[in-house]
C-alpha cells in the first residue's frame, strides 16, 4: 500500500480543531462578528487589522479558471503494474510489480465554465498524475481516443469556435451553436472526432464507467535505448456506460453535479473506482505499416489490428480534503515525463509540450506552482531555479548557478539515472505544410459509423439533428451535411431530413465497409449490477417484507437501493411493519437512478397510481430503457405508466422481456434473479426508441 504522497500531504493538512482561531499572523482572535468601530454606531476604524485581513483575503479568493477543462473533479489513488515492462521501458513504476505509485486523477468536461453542469454533451478529460520515485509523470488524456485537429496551432481556433459565442457568451457548455458547426464544416479533419462527440461516449453515466486514452502515439524507451511506439488506454472495471440525451438534459437541472457527486460518494462508500491500464505497442520498424500516420491524432489504431495489452491497475481510493487546494490547483503538464517515456513528433503533442506549462504560469500565478502540495513530486526537487512569487522552499547556500565550486558543485548532475531524450534522427526543410499522410479525414469516421450498433447509429443521427437544428445559418447546415456524405451516404440523408436540408442525391465515395467491433459500446463487457442505483417506489400499505428481500438481493450484488415514497419518514407496511423512506418523490427523479422496482401491496400501489410523479417516474425510466420491475399489484402501476402491457402481461410467474420484469405473485427467487440480471444489463436498447409520453 503506497502512502508516499499521503504522507507528504499530511505535513500540509490543517485541522481546524487542532488550535484556536487566529489571524494569518497567528494572533488569537476572540471576536469576528463585529468590526472595530468608533462608537457602537460609528465608522469602522482603519486600524482594524483583523477586518482588513479578512476582507482582503476574501477579495483575492478567485484565480482564473482553466481556459478549457474548467469544470473538473479529482481523486487520489494508486497504480501498480502487473509484471515488469523492462523489455520496453526504464520507467520504474512500469517495471517493478511490487511498487505502488500514488496518483491524482482529475476528470473534466472541456467547454463549460467551472460552474457548468456535468452531464453536457462533451469530451471528458481523464488526466492522471503519477507521483513516481523518478518524478511526476502526467498522462493527460481524454475519454475519446482521437482529437478535433491535427496541429496544435489550430487549438485556439477550435476552442474559440466551441466556447460560448463572444458577443453574448451563449450557449454555456454546449456545442450546439453556429460557430462550432461553422468551424466543423470548414475543417474536415474534425469529422472523425465529431462522430465520437455525437455518440453516447460524450454522455458518460459516470467517470467510473468511461475509458481513457492518451490519444497521441508516445514512445517507451528501454535500457538499451530501443524505442517502441505506444498508445495508452484506461479501461474501467465497471464497463463503459452512458446516459441518454433526454436524461442528461433533465439531470443537468435535477443535479448539475451528477458525475462529481457519483465519484465523491462512491469513494466515500468504499466503492473505489478501478481502471486497467492497457498499451498498444508498435515496434519502431512498423511505423509505416498502417494506412494512416501514427503521428496523426485524429486516428486510432484498431484494437483488432494491435491488441490492447493489459499492464496494470489503478484504484481511486481517497477524496481530496479541499477542492480548491487540490482539484483546482493541480497542474498537469504534458511535458512531465519520466525516464523511459518520451514523446513523438505528433504536431498536436508538440504544441501541448508548450501550452501546459505556459497555462499554469498564468493560472497559478508564477513559476512556483510546482511547490503546491498536490503538485509536488514525492522526490525532492532540487536545482538552481530561484525566487518568483510565493517561493515556499528555502534554498540554502551561496551558489545558485552551475557549475560552481562554492556549493561543492551541488546539486550534482546525474549520469546513469538522468532523463535522456530519445536520440531520434531529425532532418528537414522548414515548412508550414502538412504531410500527405495526414490527408484522409473520412476513412476512420466511416470505420466508427460502420462499427456502431443500430441504437448507437440512431443516437448519433439524433445528436446531429439536435446540434445542427440549433444552427441558425442554412449554409452551415448544408456544408456539414456535405461533409457527412463523405462518411456515409445513408447517415448524411438521415441527418439532412431532420434539419430541413436537401438530402445529398448520391454518395460521393463508396462506404469501405470496414468496421472495428471494439469501438462500439454495445460490445463492451458489462460488469454486473455493481453500484447501480435502484429506486423502490412505495407508499403506506407496501409489502415491507418484499422490500427487504429485494434490498438484500440487490445489495448482495453491490447495487444501491433507495426507497422512494410520497413523503419522508416511515411508511406503515401491509403487515403493520415499518418501511423507511430514503427520499420523498418530489426531491428526486427517475433520471437519478438506473432502475426502478414497484413492490406489491394494494394500498401502496393505489396511492402511487394516483400520484403523477410516481407514474411519470416509471414511464420515464422505461423510456430511457432502464430495468423496470413490478411485483403483485405493482404490475398495475406499470400499466398506468404506459409500460407495454404486452410485456408486463398477465401471465403467472416471472415474465422478463427487454428489461421489464414482472411477477404477479409475491416475491420469488426467480423474480429476484431476473430483475438483478436486468439491472446488470444497464440499458435495454431493444426498447429504443419507444414513443411513451415522458
Ligand atoms: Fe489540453 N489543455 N490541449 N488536451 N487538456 C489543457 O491546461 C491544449 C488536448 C486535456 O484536469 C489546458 O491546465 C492544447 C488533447 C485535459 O487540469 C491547456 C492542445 C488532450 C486537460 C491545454 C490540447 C487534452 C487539458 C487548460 C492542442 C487529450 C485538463 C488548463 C495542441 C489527449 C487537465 C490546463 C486538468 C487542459 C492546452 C489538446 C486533454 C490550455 C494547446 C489532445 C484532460 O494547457
Amino acid at each position: 500500500m503506497t502512502d508516499d504522497k499521503y504522507r507528504q500531504l499530511d505535513a500540509h493538512r490543517l485541522d481546524p480543531k487542532a488550535a484556536p482561531y487566529t489571524t494569518d499572523q497567528g494572533i488569537r482572535i476572540g471576536e469576528t462578528d463585529n468590526s472595530l468601530r468608533a462608537g457602537e454606531r460609528g465608522p469602522t476604524l482603519m486600524e482594524d487589522f483583523h477586518f482588513r485581513e479578512k476582507l482582503t483575503h476574501f477579495d483575492h479568493e478567485r484565480i482564473p479558471e482553466r481556459v478549457v477543462h474548467a469544470r473538473g473533479s479529482g481523486a487520489y489513488g494508486r497504480f501498480q503494474v502487473y509484471e515488469s515492462l523492462a523489455e520496453y521501458t526504464t520507467a520504474e513504476f512500469l517495471c517493478d510489480p511490487t511498487l505502488e505509485t500514488s496518483v491524482f486523477v482529475r476528470f473534466s468536461t472541456v467547454a463549460g465554465s467551472r460552474g457548468s453542469a456535468d452531464t453536457v454533451r462533451d469530451v471528458r478529460g481523464f488526466a492522471t498524475k503519477f507521483y513516481t520515485r523518478q518524478g511526476n509523470f502526467d498522462l493527460v488524456g481524454n475519454n475519446i481516443p482521437v482529437f478535433f485537429i491535427q496541429d496544435g496551432i489550430k487549438f485556439p481556433d477550435f476552442v474559440h469556435a466551441v466556447k460560448p459565442e463572444p458577443q453574448n457568451e451563449m450557449p454555456q457548455a454546449s456545442s450546439a451553436h453556429d460557430t462550432l458547426w461553422d468551424f466543423v464544416g470548414l475543417q474536415p479533419e474534425i469529422t472523425h472526432m465529431i462522430m465520437w462527440l455525437m455518440s453516447d461516449r460524450a454522455l458518460p453515466r459516470s467517470f467510473r464507467m468511461m475509458q481513457g486514452f492518451g490519444v497521441h502515439t508516445f514512445r517507451l524507451v528501454n535500457a538499451e535505448g530501443r524505442s517502441t511506439f505506444v498508445k495508452f488506454h484506461w479501461k474501467p472495471k465497471l464497463g463503459v456506460h452512458s446516459l441518454v440525451w433526454d436524461e442528461t438534459q433533465k439531470i443537468a437541472g435535477m443535479d448539475p453535479d451528477f458525475n462529481r457527486r457519483d465519484l465523491w460518494e462512491s469513494i466515500e462508500a468504499g466503492d473505489f473506482p478501478e481502471y486497467e491500464l492497457g498499451l498498444q505497442l508498435i515496434a519502431e520498424e512498423d511505423e509505416a505499416a498502417f494506412d494512416f500516420d501514427l503521428l496523426d491524432p485524429t486516428k486510432i489504431i484498431p484494437e483488432e489490428r494491435v491488441p490492447v495489452r493489459p499492464v496494470g491497475r489503478m484504484v481511486l481510493d481517497r477524496n481530496p480534503d479541499n477542492f480548491f487546494a487540490e482539484t483546482e490547483q493541480v497542474a498537469f503538464c504534458v511535458g512531465n515525463l519520466v525516464p523511459g517515456i518520451d514523446v513523438t513528433d505528433d504536431p498536436l503533442l508538440q504544441a501541448r509540450m508548450f501550452s501546459y506549462l505556459d497555462t499554469q504560469l498564468i493560472r497559478l500565478g508564477g513559476p512556483n506552482f510546482t511547490q503546491l502540495p498536490v503538485n509536488r513530486p514525492v522526490v525532492e526537487a532540487r536545482n538552481d531555479h530561484r525566487d518568483g512569487y510565493h517561493q515556499s522552499v528555502i534554498p540554502q547556500g551561496k551558489a545558485s548557478y552551475h557549475p560552481n565550486t562554492l556549493s561543492g558543485g551541488c546539486p550534482a548532475l546525474s549520469n546513469g539515472l538522468a532523463y535522456t531524450h530519445y536520440p531520434e534522427h531529425v532532418e528537414g526543410v522548414k515548412t508550414r505544410t502538412r504531410s500527405d499522410s495526414f490527408s484522409d479525414h473520412y476513412g476512420q469516421a466511416t470505420l466508427f459509423w460502420n462499427s456502431m450498433a443500430d441504437w448507437e447509429k440512431r443516437h448519433i443521427v439524433s445528436a446531429f439533428r439536435f446540434e445542427l437544428g440549433k444552427v441558425t445559418y442554412p449554409h452551415i447546415r448544408e456544408k456539414v451535411v456535405e461533409n457527412l456524405n463523405h462518411v456515409d451516404h445513408d447517415m448524411a440523408v438521415q441527418v439532412a431530413e431532420g434539419i430541413g436540408v436537401e438530402p445529398p442525391a448520391k454518395e460521393v465515395v463508396e462506404n469501405h465497409g470496414r468496421s472495428s467491433p471494439a469501438l462500439s459500446q454495445d460490445r463492451q463487457p458489462t460488469a454486473g449490477a455493481d453500484t447501480r442505483k435502484v429506486a423502490i417506489l412505495a407508499a403506506d400499505g407496501v409489502h415491507g417484507a418484499e422490500v427487504d428481500v429485494i434490498k438484500d438481493a440487490l445489495r448482495a450484488v453491490g447495487a444501491k437501493c433507495d426507497v422512494l415514497g410520497p413523503r419522508e419518514g416511515e411508511l406503515t407496511g401491509a403487515d403493520g411493519d415499518s418501511v423507511h423512506v430514503d427520499h420523498a418523490l418530489p426531491t428526486v427523479a427517475s433520471v437519478l437512478y438506473d432502475a426502478v422496482l414497484v413492490p406489491g401491496g394494494p394500498f401502496s400501489v393505489r396511492t402511487l397510481s394516483e400520484d403523477g410523479q410516481a407514474v411519470h417516474f416509471v414511464t420515464e425510466a422505461y423510456k430511457h430503457c432502464k430495468a423496470v420491475g413490478a411485483l403483485g399489484e405493482g404490475v398495475r402501476l406499470l400499466d398506468t405508466a404506459h409500460v407495454g402491457v404486452w410485456r408486463a402481461g398477465s401471465r403467472e410467474g416471472t415474465v422478463s422481456d427487454q428489461g421489464v420484469v414482472t411477477h404477479l405473485g409475491p416475491v420469488s427467487d426467480e423474480f429476484v434473479e431476473a430483475f438483478v440480471a436486468a439491472v446488470a444489463v444497464h440499458r435495454h436498447w431493444g426498447r429504443d426508441p419507444d414513443p411513451v409520453p415522458a
